[in-house]
């Protein structure tokens, strides 16, 4: 046995007004709640700290820039950490990052127990667009305001395990988890922040978003013999409707716990990182069956070519 007991700490919508204090105020209350169920481990959605702002178009860099976090720990989250710290709880959020020498990231990162950053991440599979877009019901300009990760996906030792994370569209991208199954990922955690409805096809709503949403996530723990943790910021900022649906899915890609609300909610999960093993060891032991011979079109290629 090698149990994690990990809380989802799913948000629920964050107006454009709020203050990051009375967010970090919010997180603290999801933190007390899963030290009071022992919880090993507490995650928190995308860009957590915030409303989900590339879904306003700004011109002025100034402005973007009030987005983003310059430091990390900083006075705003400085609580969160401590409280952490207090209860041995280790924690993971997402926030968007102004690097000292001014590259913009949408970021996630792992503590230890101690409240020391062990792990970060930058988010790869930017989704949406760079350029004011009038065709769609609204904006999704995270192209225009973060650069693609560059720091890979890599896995951090952990909890007693082997811990990675991605971000929001990272999860629907194979890649994402098979890079990480190729470092011996046993536990992915991510946050999402996920338009209920799509932009450019109103008739796609938040049933078949869910669909989609826990599709990816049960084909991804599935295939790469992991725990997958994904958090959301959840329900009605400024009239934008963001997708709830946390869930924890387990190695054989079920659903073992999920959210009911669109409110701030935490659900928890004693996952044993054992269960990982059977997978890796037979159906998805990958030293023994994959054939890499054939899949170099997957990194030679960006897009279809016919050859
Ligand atoms: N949000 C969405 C996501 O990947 C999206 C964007 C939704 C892309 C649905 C494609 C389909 O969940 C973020 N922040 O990536």
């Amino acid at each position: 046995m090698r149990p994690v007991h990990v809380g989802a700490a799913q948000l629920g919508p964050i107006q454009k007004a709020e203050s990051r204090e009375a967010v970090v105020a919010r997180m603290i209350a999801l933190l007390e709640e899963a030290a009071g169920k022992s919880c090993d481990l507490v995650v928190f959605p995308e860009l957590a700290l915030t409303t989900f702002f590339p879904r306003w178009y700004m011109t002025d860099q100034a402005e973007v820039d009030t987005w983003f976090e310059a430091e990390m720990p900083n006075a705003a989250v400085q609580p969160l950490f401590d409280r952490a710290k207090a209860l041995g709880i280790a924690i993971s959020f997402g926030y968007a990052e102004l690097t000292p020498d001014g590259h913009h990231f949408n970021t996630s990162i792992l503590t230890d127990r101690e409240g020391n950053i062990v792990g970060k991440y930058r988010k790869v599979h930017l989704p949406g667009h760079d350029e004011f877009d009038p065709d769609r019901a609204f904006q999704h300009l995270e192209k225009r305001y973060f650069e693609p990760g560059d720091l890979g996906f890599p896995v951090w030792d952990a909890l007693g395990g082997v811990i990675g994370m991605c971000i929001c569209n990272d999860r629907r991208w194979p890649e994402t988890y098979r890079v990480m199954g190729l470092q011996g990922v046993e536990m992915v955690i991510l946050g999402y922040n996920t338009p209920s409805v799509n932009s450019q096809k109103g008739q796609e709503g938040p049933e078949e978003r869910l669909f989609h949403h826990r599709l990816v996530l049960q084909a991804g723990a599935y295939q790469n013999a992991t725990f997958v943790v994904a958090v959301a910021k959840a329900g009605d900022e400024d009239g934008h409707p963001l997708l709830a649906g946390s869930v924890i899915v387990d190695p054989n890609g079920k659903v073992v716990a999920e959210s009911k609300t669109e409110g701030d909610e935490l659900i928890d999960y004693v996952c044993d990182l054992d269960e990982t093993v059977f997978g890796k060891e037979t159906i998805f032991d990958f030293k023994r069956h994959r054939r890499v011979e054939h899949y170099g079109r997957i990194t030679s290629q960006t897009g279809v070519e016919r050859a």
